[in-house]
This record gives structure tokens, C-alpha cells and sequence, in this order.
């Protein structure tokens, strides 16, 4: 009898939302569902995730290149995405590792698409050319209006690039977001996340139980 995981398909799962609304400790809790289930996975990140990719996260988010033009932040990310998805990803899942990913896609549509304002058809051709047919299987979209993201956010550390942006860039990020999900509810789950810890923790819970 098989005694591992009834999921024989490894799932590509990616958390989202704008600064602060809790993916970091929620990553945490998701990792102690899979470790639960006895699923084998990796956890990483977007931009991010392999050495290249890593650089350019510091580039992206650091003041050196500050005021690199929207196109070349646009380009940044995918090239980080190529690599990502090229060196992690795609080994991961043919390995049968289950990928948790903090960030993917969906945060280029809502932050270089609706913050920045550039032509979403260019985001699509990008992920098109740099994933082919690689989706993420769920997407969990943490919510909250952004004023709750930017006091905790604040809490907590000096801002990045592009937390130093204006209230006007982050609504129009979490209404890409939450476009998004309303013409994709089969992949991207909203999760409120103005609740308390717990609360949030409850509403993930009932997601995952339904993959694990
Ligand atoms: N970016 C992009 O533009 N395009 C792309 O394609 C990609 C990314 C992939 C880096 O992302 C930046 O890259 C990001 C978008 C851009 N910039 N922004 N903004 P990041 O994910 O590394 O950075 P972030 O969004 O700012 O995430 P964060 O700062 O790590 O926040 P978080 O992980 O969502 O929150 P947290 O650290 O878990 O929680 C923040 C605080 O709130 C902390 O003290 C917690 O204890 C507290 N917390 C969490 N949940 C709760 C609840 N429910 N109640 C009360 N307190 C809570």
C-alpha cells in the first residue's frame, strides 16, 4: 500500500499580496502543514532564489540603481524569473518536490502592470517566453486594504525601493491582485488578511486541506 502523500502530481504554490500582509509568517505555518503531511518541498522566493537571481534582488530593491527605468525593472524580474524557474523550479518539480514561492507572476502583473502602469500585453508576452506552459497550481493572495500592510510593514524594517512608493501605486497593485483572482478562482484563493494571525492561519488551512 502506498503510505506517502495521496498528491502524486508535486504542486507549484505561491503566496502573494502587497508589503506587509503577512507571506513571511505565513510561509512559515504552510511549511508546517506540508512537514504534517510528510510532503517533500522547497521554499523560495521571488526576486530571488538562485545566486543570479539573488543579485538582482539587491538591485531591484536597493537604492544603487534607484532610478532604473520601469522597463528595465520589468526586464530585471523576468531575467531573475528565467533563471529561478530554469536552475529551481522545473528541477524541483521533476523531482516530485512540492515548490513554495513566495512571489511569482501574478506580482509582476500587480506591481509592474497596475504600480507601474506598463502594458500588461507585454507582461504576458515575457511570461509566456520565460515559463512556456508553467503555472502556479495555487496561488494564496493575502488581502488586506494597504494601510494595514504598511503599519506592519513599518514595524519592522527601513523601506525597500518599492515600499517607498505611494499609497495611489499600492491600490492600484491590489486591485491588479484582486482582478486577478476574481478571473482566475479556481487558482488564486483571496485570504483576509486584516484578521488576527490565527484568523488568517484558519482561512489557509481550509484552502490546503482540500491539495493535501
Ligand atoms: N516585486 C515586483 O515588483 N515584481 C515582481 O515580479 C516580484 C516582486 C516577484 C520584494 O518583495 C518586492 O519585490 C516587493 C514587490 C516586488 N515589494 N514590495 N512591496 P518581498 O515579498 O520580499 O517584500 P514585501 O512584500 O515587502 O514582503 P515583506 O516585507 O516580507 O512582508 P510580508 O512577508 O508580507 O509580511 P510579514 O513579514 O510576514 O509580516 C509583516 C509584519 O506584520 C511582521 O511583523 C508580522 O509579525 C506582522 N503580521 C503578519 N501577519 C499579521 C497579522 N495577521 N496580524 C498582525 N500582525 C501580523
Amino acid at each position: 500500500m502506498n503510505t506517502t502523500t495521496s498528491h502524486k502530481q508535486p504542486l507549484f504554490i505561491t503566496l502573494e499580496g502587497s508589503e506587509g500582509v503577512g507571506k513571511t509568517s505565513n510561509m512559515e505555518y504552510i511549511k508546517s502543514m506540508l512537514k504534517e503531511s510528510a510532503i517533500d518541498y522547497i521554499e523560495t522566493r521571488e526576486p530571488g532564489g538562485t545566486p543570479l537571481g539573488e543579485a538582482l534582488r539587491a538591485m531591484l530593491l536597493g537604492e544603487d540603481f534607484k532610478g532604473m527605468s520601469d522597463d528595465t525593472e520589468l526586464m530585471l524580474m523576468f531575467a531573475a524569473r528565467a533563471e529561478h524557474v530554469a536552475q529551481v523550479i522545473r528541477p524541483a518539480l521533476s523531482r516530485g518536490q512540492w515548490v513554495l514561492c513566495d512571489r511569482f507572476t501574478d506580482a509582476t502583473y500587480a506591481y509592474q502592470g497596475g504600480g507601474r502602469q506598463l502594458d500588461m500585453s507585454r507582461i504576458a508576452g515575457l511570461e509566456q517566453w520565460v515559463l512556456g506552459d508553467l503555472r502556479p497550481d495555487l496561488t494564496l493572495l493575502l488581502d488586506a486594504p494597504i494601510e494595514v500592510g504598511r503599519e506592519r510593514a513599518g514595524k519592522r524594517s527601513t523601506p525597500d525601493r518599492f515600499e517607498q512608493e505611494r499609497d495611489a501605486f499600492f491600490n492600484r497593485v491590489r486591485q491588479v491582485y484582486l482582478d486577478r483572482a476574481n478571473n482566475e478562482p479556481e487558482r488564486i484563493k483571496i485570504i483576509d488578511a486584516s484578521l488576527d494571525l490565527s484568523q488568517v492561519q484558519q482561512q489557509i488551512k481550509r484552502v490546503m486541506m482540500a491539495y493535501l
